[in-house]
């Protein structure tokens, strides 16, 4: 049965000029777009995507990196679509991720490592809604 994840591409893939590299290793892979946008990311927004890091030695240098830059959002559907994601972009941390993975290929450093993707069915539940509305999702 099909899947949908969440993924957002972080602002240094939209500045080297990614988007279209990543999005169509998802399209290729045989995802589908159910929803695509370009986003300004508002603080409030960052700090609902990265609520459960509050507290970490990261955070702050996490949420300065995506608030008030340009990422792409978007959702993919597809089957076991959080599991096939998630292998597809690889390890937290570049350096560590393997080649042929997204953050492998891309990237060295791990705060802007290029995408983020939910890690469970309850995260993208959560996590889509910060930045689509019901009607930007299309069947
Ligand atoms: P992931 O699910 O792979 O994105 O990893 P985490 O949820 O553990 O981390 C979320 C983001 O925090 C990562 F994308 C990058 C950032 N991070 C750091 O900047 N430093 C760290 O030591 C760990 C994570």
């Amino acid at each position: 049965m099909a899947e949908r994840t969440f993924i957002m591409l972080k602002p240094i893939a939209v500045s080297r000029g990614l988007v279209g590299s990543i999005i169509s290793r998802f399209e290729s892979k045989g995802f589908r777009i159910a929803a695509l946008k370009l986003v300004r990311v508002k603080r409030e927004m960052a700090e609902r995507l990265y609520a459960i890091h509050v507290g970490k030695p990261f955070y702050q240098s996490l949420i300065d990196s995506i608030t008030g830059k340009e990422v792409v959002v978007a959702i993919l559907e597809g089957r076991s679509a959080v599991e096939v994601v998630r292998l597809m972009v690889g390890a937290t941390d570049p350096v560590k991720a393997s080649p042929g993975t997204i953050r492998g290929d891309y990237g060295l450093d791990i705060t802007s490592n290029i995408i983020h993707a939910s890690d469970s069915q309850e995260s993208y539940e959560y996590e889509h809604k910060i930045f689509f509305s019901k009607d930007e999702i299309l069947d």
